[in-house]
């Protein structure tokens, strides 16, 4: 059976967890308490940039959760979560990519960043930008893929509903207030997203990740 090493807190790790979910694909879930143990020898020998979603499957190792989304899609064509339209395909893509690019790297400084402070004002303002073209790509549909849920909604979903739990207001963005409640009316969404209790824990655990970076930064500049 396909096993899936992951942590429920992860948001990159969830987007792989809903994708197996809303495909209805049999997996064993492998959770990496992401406090130390995604150091230990055996896990760094299946990923040794030390991160979760790894999915094992066959016998082949995958990292990265966009490629293990990509090949989930392969694999397991149905249901189909990618539009076979040209234009409803690109904007999938698009919210892949921003996704990934411009929206998650902001979410360490949202957390860890002192109110009012420049690096936080830059970063507000960036994640506007990609709430302002999601919004956009979306226009009057459902789904970013049209009639047709995928992993743009997957990947772009995760990203929005944390970014919005962690203080981001979607107010401005009608359509994408419709689009976060519709997902979230999906079972598999409901079991997923993290609980208000959960943010609380997320948040201390990059605040831990962001001091471990800082000291490790000290470190080096003293070497
Ligand atoms: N580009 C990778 C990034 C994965 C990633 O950053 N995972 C985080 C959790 S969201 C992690 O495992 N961090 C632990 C660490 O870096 O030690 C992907 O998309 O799979």
């Amino acid at each position: 059976m396909l096993k899936l090493y992951h942590h429920p807190l992860s948001p990159l790790a969830r987007r792989v967890w809903i994708t197996l979910l809303e495909k209805n694909i049999p997996f064993e879930s492998i959770i990496i308490n992401l406090d130390g143990e995604q150091f230990k020898p055996d896990f760094l020998k299946l990923n040794p940039f030390h991160q979760v979603p790894v999915i094992i499957d066959n016998g082949l190792r995958i990292l990265e959760s966009l490629a293990i989304i990509d090949y989930l899609e392969s694999k397991y064509p149905t249901p189909s979560l990618l539009p076979k339209n040209a234009e409803q395909l690109a904007k999938v893509r698009m919210v892949q990519m921003l996704s990934e690019h411009k929206l998650i790297p902001q979410l360490l400084p949202i957390i860890v960043e002192p109110k009012k402070s420049r690096r936080l004002i830059k970063s507000q303002r960036q994640l506007h930008r990609v709430l302002t073209i999601f919004a956009e790509l979306l226009g009057e549909d459902n789904y970013f893929g049209g009639n047709c849920f995928s992993v743009g909604d997957i990947v772009g979903g995760n990203g929005v509903i944390l970014i919005n739990k962690l203080g981001i207001s979607l107010d401005k963005y009608p359509n994408l207030l419709a689009w976060r409640d519709r997902l979230m009316l999906r079972e598999i969404w409901q079991k997923t997203q993290p609980s208000d209790a959960e943010i609380v824990i997320f948040k201390q655990r990059m605040h831990a990740l962001w001091e471990m970076q800082q000291s490790k930064r000290m470190f080096m500049r003293k070497i």
